[in-house]
């Protein structure tokens, strides 16, 4: 998920872990042969191929902390005797998060995963890129399996980036001269370009891999977007999320300064080489865990993340040839009415906040356009404009901004699934559509209390997914948005008419995002301190 999900993951119902189906006895173990040597996967119940944990770039510890991803060694001599052993998913990158599901905490963490149909060639990629905030989140995560893909015809491809202080340390140390600290985004491309070059050898056309994530995964998709005008992809999926959906960012050396001091480090030159030497799990300490792993970002580096964005598009910096689905959940804010309980049960003081990220808007206007007799608490309001401003608008204003140059297609998921998000009275909020668009199934085994509904829904939205994955241009069966904040969408999962993609417009949820938010846009965003707020 997105946004923090973070510190609420620990008390949600995460069952135990019930990653993949093991492999079937029938037949051989699937291989492929790669430059950096063999690697074996296992077979699925239905007999695909999944490969999990195979690395992608070196380990980013030690001296590869706060460097760009560093390519893998290729082995010497006999490449088909060097086997890689895929059968269960790598490292989770360094992140403060417990109670989840997710594989292991280390930072040889750059490994991806990829579910394949047992034969087949050129077969369409879809590469799926996890949320959390960019500060956590694992492709180990059940609800995001490859198995329904495989099972029609499409690779599927997930992988793990660095996350807060690991990859956005936002350090005086690092940068400038046009290079780049933004890691995360730097592993993004080097996962793309991975699977590029080596996805042949699994079945797939490198000339038809399709992008998509969900939350800051989508954030990510959009970087990519913009950061290669020229790309060769050939579909993208934002789910919820896009590069003016944040998140917030701190001052130079802000946060990095407060976690030197936690574990004995000092300010100034050598603070990194100091931080280098300290372990992973050590620099999360009780504050870390509690408050400042939220505070490391991707900054404006004008080289990887941009806060330009119209003057980019008219200069033609941007992927516009490359077809679009996006859309959001139609409660995307509820869930963060509880994940920021904490700050957010007086709406003025919220929306000043780091988290509430929206200092580009005056106060005034936002306390206006959320009236109090709406809302039946005040943690209910600042959900709702935290969903306003991090999810539906930035996708309302992207619409606006890019929907004429660019085909692009528009959802709203309205299944009222509590069981995906784990919270009562949540649902349809953001990431309720996750494991829907995914298919359901091995996706919905670490769930409790999954309907025969809620598989149908699945298997419905499922279906149509795949089959735009396989054609982007073609559009998914229904009309291109338009700019102007009135254009066509389709609800999925509405309650009464689940299955059926009813036809709905823009207009009917977009009313604040076109009167509040769009103008204030291009002011987007406001570099905040979040140091002195929380002490
Ligand atoms: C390379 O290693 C594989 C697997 O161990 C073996 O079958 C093959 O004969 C070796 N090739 C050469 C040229 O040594
Ligand atoms: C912080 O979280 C990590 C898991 O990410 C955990 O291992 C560690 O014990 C926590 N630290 C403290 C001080 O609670
Ligand atoms: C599974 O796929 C492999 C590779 O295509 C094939 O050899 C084998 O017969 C299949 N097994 C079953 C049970 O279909
Ligand atoms: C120094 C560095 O890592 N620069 C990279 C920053 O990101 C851009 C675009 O994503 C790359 O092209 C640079 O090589």
């Amino acid at each position: 998920m997105l946004f923090k999900l973070l510190s609420l993951a620990a008390c949600l119902p995460f069952a135990a872990a019930s990653p993949c189906a093991k492999p079937s006895s029938a037949s051989g173990t699937p291989r492929v042969l790669l430059p950096q040597g063999t690697v074996d996967g296992f077979r699925d119940s239905h007999n695909n191929s999944v490969f999990l944990g195979i690395p992608f770039a070196q380990s980013t510890g030690g001296q590869n902390r706060w460097k760009r991803p560093q390519d893998l060694p290729l082995p010497q001599g006999n490449k088909s005797a060097d086997v890689f052993h895929a059968t269960s998913y790598g490292p989770t990158c360094p992140q403060a998060i417990t109670g989840t599901s997710y594989s292991r905490q280390d930072e040889d963490c750059l490994n991806l995963n990829v579910w394949a149909p047992s034969e087949g060639a050129k077969l369409p990629v879809f590469v799926y890129m996890y949320g959390g905030a960019m500060v956590t989140g694992s492709s180990s995560n059940p609800q995001f399996q490859g198995n329904n893909f495989a099972r029609n015809g499409v690779i599927f491809v997930s992988f793990n980036t660095r996350e807060s202080i690991w990859a956005s340390p936002n350090s005086a140390e690092l940068g400038g001269d046009g290079k780049s600290q933004n890691f995360s985004i730097l592993d993004v491309e080097k996962a793309l370009d991975w699977i590029h070059q080596n996805i042949v050898s699994f079945g797939g056309d490198p000339d038809h891999i399709v992008f998509g994530g969900h939350s800051s995964g989508s954030v990510h998709v959009d970087h990519y977007l913009w950061n290669h005008p020229d790309t060769w992809l050939k579909g993208a999926v934002q789910m919820s999320a896009n590069a003016v959906s944040g998140p917030a960012y701190a001052p130079s050396n802000a946060a990095l300064d407060v976690v030197a001091a936690e574990v004995g480090c000092g300010t100034g030159p050598g603070q990194l080489e100091c931080l280098r030497a300290v372990d992973a799990l050590a620099m999360q300490t009780a504050f870390f865990n509690a408050t400042a792993h939220t505070w490391f970002t991707p900054v404006i580096d004008d080289v990887t993340r941009f806060a330009d964005y119209p003057a980019r598009l008219a200069a033609g910096a941007y992927a516009s040839h490359v077809p679009l689905l996006t859309g959001n959940s139609a409660g995307e804010g509820t869930i963060f009415s509880l994940v920021y309980a904490a700050e957010n049960a007086d709406f003025a003081d919220w929306i000043a906040t780091f988290d509430a990220d929206s200092a580009h808007v005056p106060a005034a206007a936002l306390r206006a356009a959320y009236d109090t007799a709406d809302f039946a608490t005040e943690s209910l309001r600042s959900g709702a404009q935290y969903g306003d401003a991090r999810f539906n608008c930035p996708v309302d204003y992207f619409v606006d901004l890019r929907g004429a140059a660019q085909a692009t297609w528009e959802y709203r998921f309205y299944g009222a699934y509590d069981n995906v998000v784990g919270v009562p009275g949540t649902a349809p909020t953001h990431g309720t559509e996750i494991p829907f668009f995914l298919g359901g199934n091995e996706c919905f085994a670490s769930l409790q209390g999954v309907t025969a509904a809620q598989q149908a829904l699945a298997d419905a939205i499922h279906a149509w997914f795949v089959a735009w994955i396989k054609d982007p241009a073609a559009g998914p069966g229904w009309e291109q948005v338009k700019p102007g904040g009135d254009g066509a969408l389709v609800k999925l999962g509405v309650p009464g008419d689940e299955l059926a993609r009813v036809p709905g417009s823009a207009s009917g949820h977009n009313a604040r995002c076109q009167a509040v938010y769009k103008p204030l846009f291009p002011e987007y965003p406001v570099v905040q301190n979040p140091v002195r707020k929380s002490s």
